[in-house]
């Protein structure tokens, strides 16, 4: 084991906030790939690791011989900005660290978790609460054109913890939305997906080339 951090994940939008942030950070990590469809997720190795059978988890080996498993991925973010990346989220502005949070929480619970909820729905034949969560997340990811009203990021003038977990969503529901209406977010969106370490980021969990 040579990186400090282990991420343990597969290409799903909480595994790639994770692998944003950790570029966002420049430290150095390890991938390990999760094979979801196969259930790899719940065999006993990964069950130790994770006890719920999910992902992202992340170990940080930083500590010596106690290394910090993390296993909740807002925790992780949270951490990963705090520990790693300062830029993230601003430590010594109380005032703008509060907005950060703010709109952070926002995407976090207004907008992925009825997302999330919406994608369990629809998995067990629930069309209409499906639908219904699906389009409350989706106004509430249109709402978010006012955050840009003056700044060219979701929570000011620099990058933050608050992009990251914007970027992704918008990435998942870009189909769905009526860009014309939010030329704000769209053109936040294209600034974004510039970024270098976001273009790492969503690579990964790619598997490696030839594979
Ligand atoms: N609250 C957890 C949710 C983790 C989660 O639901 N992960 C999904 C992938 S995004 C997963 O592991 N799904 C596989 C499964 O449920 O079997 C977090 O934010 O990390």
């Amino acid at each position: 084991m040579t990186q400090p951090i282990e991420i343990y994940g597969a290409k799903t939008g909480n595994c790639l906030r994770v692998a944003i942030a950790l570029e966002e950070a420049s430290i150095p990590y390890a991938v390990r790939r999760v094979d979801l469809a196969s259930g790899e997720q719940r065999s006993e190795r990964h069950l130790a690791l994770n006890p719920a059978g999910k992902v992202p988890t992340i170990i940080d080996h930083s500590r010596g011989s106690s290394p910090l498993v993390l296993s909740q991925s807002n925790a992780i973010l949270l951490y990963i900005a705090e520990r790693y990346a300062g830029h993230l989220l601003p430590e010594t502005e109380p005032f703008l660290r509060a907005i950060v949070l703010e709109r952070f929480f926002y995407f976090v619970t207004d907008v992925i978790a009825p997302s999330h909820a919406g994608f369990f729905l629809h998995r067990n034949n629930e069309s209409t609460g499906a639908e219904l969560l699906n389009r409350h997340s989706l106004n509430a990811l249109i709402a978010a054109e006012r955050f840009l009203a003056d700044t060219p990021f979701i929570a000011g003038k620099e990058f933050s913890l608050a992009d990251v977990v914007a970027f992704t969503i918008v990435l998942a529901s870009e189909s769905q939305l009526d860009w014309t209406e939010l030329p704000r977010l769209r053109q936040w969106f294209l600034t974004v997906q510039m970024r270098p370490a976001v273009e790492r980021g969503l690579k990964a969990f790619d598997p490696p080339l030839g594979q």
